[in-house]
């Protein structure tokens, strides 16, 4: 017996619709900006190059720091099945997220900083007269706030399930893997949310301790760091807090699928292994963004390379092939939603390849710094983590809030994947043919490749409007349908 409705009370189930309301409005911002972006590479525009690195700095930090705001709530949505959350910490990240955003959007528009969403050291306060350091401490605050708004979150996530279940090695299996208790481990929400506050915690700590060294450094210039370690601490902040957001955005496969099915997803020993490695993995993998650093030592950069193949493989092996054995032959009835939960596997997978042809050192050191590296991630970003958002604010409408689909919700789903696959095509295509990322300015050869992505890039950014007004439409009603049975009842669906 089962219903596709999530048992967790009323509150919590409305808790996330500001939130999403507001990722959804942001995602769409920064995907307009671009789109603005490539009209300016591809010559239909002219974009001054000063407002193309302003830009480019807003959406590299808007996507990152929206995608995580976004898929947090897909983690906190479903954990409370299982542990009691507070939720006034939830509302304390969103509203830490909120200044964050402010005062990086005041520090890029009002004082002109544009050193990229990595603010490497000493960038931020080395810009050759571009900014200035109200500019630099306003953005290197913001991140700090935004940061310490999600240390929070995910600090409450970890005091709860080790409440519930003891430690971080009986959330993460270890009694069932080591053979000490038979049968299944915690439930795979339980199991996916430990990996990302382990994870992420560590993360933020690395983050926060660049961020202040820079805001230090800014006022009192004598007070350096090494900058092979601001580095490494920046890129391990960076790569994991990137990476996390598919294992919180997984969650809702391994939830909503089931229930689509009426099968469970059991934490059986397999998938407990491939999560612990994962974990391991995401939190040592981040030197794949220092292969060109060659005064890193060399072991550390062999390690980056070789675990960056593995890294996502387990988990993207068992969740893939679990998602396929769940509804081979089960009868599901696809709805939009389960349709994009079902695709953002595919998201996934393809978007991790072209990651691990670039992993390789060889061809990293060709590859690095070209268009390739904004092409694979656009695909894991896109059509897997955004996937997995759009699949979860459908289900919300329509299981909790009444909608039902249309024709058009269908056709769009497609659209969309085909439209990103457009965009991500076109950027490997440049990637390939050695066009250089981050670059304002380029040659005529590269520009139809530009073109193509532009209007890729228009069409994805229309879709996603669509998704969020027939959201915005229903969000209000999210908690009231009474149409589906209750948690309690009978099913409705399966
Ligand atoms: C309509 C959708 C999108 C368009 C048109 C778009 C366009 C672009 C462009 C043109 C760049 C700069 C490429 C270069 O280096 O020359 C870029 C970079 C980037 N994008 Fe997107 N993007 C979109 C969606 C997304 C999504 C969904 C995410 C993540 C959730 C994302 C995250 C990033 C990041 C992190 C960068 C790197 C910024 C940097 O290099 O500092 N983008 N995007
Ligand atoms: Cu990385």
């Amino acid at each position: 017996m089962h219903t596709l409705r999530v048992s967790i009370d009323l509150k919590t189930k409305k808790s996330v619709v500001f939130p999403l309301v507001l990722s959804g409005a942001l995602l769409l911002l920064m995907m307009i900006v671009g789109v603005l972006m490539l009209l300016a590479q591809g010559k239909l525009i002219a974009l001054d190059p000063r407002m193309f690195y302003k830009i480019m700095t807003l959406h590299g930090t808007g996507m990152i720091g929206t995608a995580a705001l976004a898929v947090s709530c897909i983690m906190w949505y479903f954990l409370s099945q299982y542990v009691s959350l507070k939720r006034s910490v939830f509302y304390v990240n969103l509203i830490f997220f909120i200044v964050g955003v402010a005062m990086v959007l005041v520090a890029i528009f009002a004082y002109d900083f544009a050193g990229g969403w990595t603010f490497l050291y000493p960038l931020p306060s080395i810009s050759g007269g571009m900014w200035g350091k109200t500019a630099a401490a306003l953005y290197l605050g913001g991140m700090l706030v935004i940061g310490s708004g999600f240390l929070i979150l995910f600090l409450e996530a970890a005091r709860a399930m080790i409440k519930q279940y003891g430690s971080f090695a009986a959330t993460l299996g270890w009694p069932q893997i080591l053979g000490q208790k038979k049968g299944f481990g915690p439930p795979p929400t339980v199991v996916a949310s430990t990996m990302v506050c382990i994870v992420d915690i560590t993360a933020i700590i690395a983050g926060a301790a660049i961020l202040l060294i820079s805001l230090i450094n800014l006022y009192a210039p004598g007070f350096t760091i090494d900058p092979l370690l601001a580095k490494n601490l920046t890129y391990g902040f960076g790569h994991v807090l990137a990476n996390s957001t598919i294992y919180m955005a997984v969650i809702v496969v391994y939830e909503l699928l089931p229930r689509y099915t009426g099968r469970p997803w059991k934490s059986n020993k397999i998938f407990l292994i491939a999560w612990n490695i994962s974990t391991i993995f995401t939190l040592i993998i981040y030197p794949h963004h220092l292969l060109m650093d060659f005064v890193m030592p060399k072991w550390m950069l062999i390690m980056g390379q070789v675990l960056s193949y593995l890294n996502g493989i387990p988990v993207l092996v068992i969740t893939a092939y679990g998602a396929l054995m769940i509804v081979y032959r089960s009868g599901i009835k696809w709805d939009v939603a389960s349709g994009f939960l079902y695709l953002s596997m595919f998201g996934w997978v393809i978007g991790v390849i072209p990651a691990i042809v670039d992993a390789t050192i060889v061809i990293n050191h060709v590859m690095h710094n070209t268009k390739w590296v904004p092409g694979h991630f656009h695909m894991y970003m896109g059509i897997g983590v955004c996937s997995m958002l759009i699949g979860f604010m459908y289900y919300l409408t329509k299981v909790e809030g009444g909608r039902s689909d249309s024709k058009m919700d269908f056709l769009t789903l497609w659209l969309f994947v085909l439209t990103f696959l457009g965009l991500t095509g076109s950027f490997l295509f440049s990637g390939a043919d050695s066009t250089p990322r981050r670059w304002a300015e380029h040659l005529p050869e590269w520009i139809p490749a530009d073109v193509m992505a532009a209007f890729s890039g228009m069409a994805v950014t229309l879709i996603f409007l669509l998704f969020i007004v027939r959201f915005i439409n229903y969000s209000s009603k999210i908690g009231t349908n009474k149409d589906h049975t209750d948690n309690m009842g009978t099913p409705t669906h399966g």
